[in-house]
């Protein structure tokens, strides 16, 4: 059986994000973010890597879009580095850190592929942090400000912005366990980064409107959530679970207000926030991975939920089960919850790690990503044919890029990256997808 095709128009995609691609780290300006800071510390890093110089692709850049080029693709979602456009996290933009998404911009735009862009993937300007980072409600506002400065340089070009990305992940890990930068251990104490990123992405939606007419969007991860165990209290573990993944950055943009427990407080939440937060988004990003699997917490827990193992699937290098159907299952849930409020979506990232190395002829052989992309593809089919609207598709990721703390041990890319040459090779998956989306364009409907 073929891969299934989708309509003409569909967007077919790669995503890549700056810190994990560019490197660059102290070229022509760039100031300090959260992330090398973090990177920098001792013992974050599981081989001790950082982003200083990634893919090069702050100077490879022009490769890279050919490599786009090759596979056919009508749009590549990239990020903007904050750091790079305002060094110090406020003021002025920086001429010199715009002019490298100017020519990025440029050099897709030649190529017919849709310049995509993501404001915020999780590189927070250090002096940012220092005041206080997504804790602390100013935060928001000097977003809306960052937006406004690319937006006044790229708003005529840009086919989609992006506000944020993941949102829920950046919050989870990087406030609330720590395990992302900038390393904060608050467990429910984070939520308040929740609302104050929300915060910024109302805030970013006006800013981008008085600058350009393109779509704008918000990308959230989401997982599908298996309850473990018939109990009330596993089912109520599973309903808390999918309020804080699934529904406290959605629920309030689509006019839901907060879901149940997890509202921030008067404290956080000042009147005309939630008018702010639920400003109109044209798509919504979804990026899907795994389902979660969840049961009662132990006695005294300080969470209300437990993860737990979902057994029974193949897995990939990076551990996480092989769930396609999990795709199908929470568009139909997204549609179901949010009906008429739910715009087109995206799906912003889709993609897998698996240990990819060149055979003794130099070819890198991943039929793991084929058959993985392959059936997330057949189930992003089923939805669609079940009525949920989708308009694009974005594989995680372009390059084997540094995998934040997993550094360079995890490989996501359609093209290998040699960790010390850094010579790109296309790996089979390249050319699956090539003909996927060649084919969907002969035969599309
Ligand atoms: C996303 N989880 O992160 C990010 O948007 C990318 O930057 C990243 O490279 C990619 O997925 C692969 O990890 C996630 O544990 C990190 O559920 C963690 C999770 C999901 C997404």
């Amino acid at each position: 059986m073929q891969t299934p095709v989708f309509p003409a128009g569909f967007r077919w995609g790669v995503s890549t994000s700056a810190y994990q691609v560019e490197g660059a780290a102290d070229t022509d300006g760039r100031g300090p973010s959260i992330w090398d800071t973090f990177a920098h510390r001792p013992g974050r890093i599981a081989d001790g890597s950082s982003g200083d110089v990634a893919c090069d692709h702050y100077h490879r850049y022009a490769e890279d879009v050919a490599l786009m080029a090759g596979l056919g693709i009508s749009a590549y979602r990239f990020s903007v580095a904050w750091p790079r456009v305002q060094p110090s996290g406020s003021g002025p933009a920086s001429p010199r850190g715009l002019d490298f998404y100017d020519r990025l911009v440029d050099a897709l735009l030649a190529r017919d592929i849709d310049p995509v862009a993501t404001l915020y993937h999780w590189d927070l300007p250090q002096p940012v942090e220092d005041a206080g980072g997504w804790l602390h409600r100013d935060s928001a506002g000097r977003f809306a400000e960052y937006a406004d400065l690319v937006a006044a340089r790229l708003g005529d070009r840009v086919r989609l912005w992006i506000t944020l990305n993941e949102p829920f992940v950046h919050m989870s890990f990087g406030y609330g366990l720590g395990t992302h930068a900038p390393g904060r251990q608050l467990l429910v104490d984070a939520v308040p980064a929740a609302h104050h990123q929300l915060l910024g992405h109302g805030l970013a939606v006006a800013a981008l409107r008085t600058r350009t007419t393109s779509p704008v969007a918000l990308t959230n991860n989401y997982a599908p959530v298996r309850v473990l165990g018939d109990t009330d209290a596993d089912r109520a573990a599973g309903e808390a679970y999918d309020a804080l993944h699934n529904r406290l950055f959605t629920d309030p943009v689509l006019g839901l207000g907060y879901p149940p427990g997890l509202d921030p407080g008067p404290e956080v939440v000042r009147d005309g926030d939630l008018a702010t937060i639920v400003a109109p988004i044209d798509v919504l990003g979804v990026n899907y991975y795994n389902p979660t699997a969840v049961r009662a917490p132990e006695e005294g827990s300080p969470l209300p939920f437990e993860l737990a193992e979902l057994d029974g699937y193949p897995r990939t290098a990076f551990d996480w089960p092989v769930v396609p159907e999990g795709l199908r299952e929470l568009l139909v849930g997204l549609r179901d919850r949010y009906g008429d409020a739910l715009p087109p979506i995206e799906i912003t990232e889709s993609g897998c790690a698996y240990d990819d190395e060149p055979d003794a002829d130099g070819r890198v052989h991943d039929p793991e990503r084929i058959a993985y992309l392959d059936g997330h593809l057949r189930a992003l089919r089923a939805a669609v044919d079940e009525g949920v609207d989708v308009r694009g598709y974005f594989v995680w990721s372009l390059l084997d890029n540094w995998e934040w703390a997993e550094g360079f041990t995890k490989r996501f890319g359609l093209v290998h990256v040699d960790a010390d040459t850094l010579a790109r090779t296309p790996k089979s998956s390249y050319a699956w997808y090539r003909d996927v989306i060649a084919r969907s364009r002969r035969h599309g409907a």
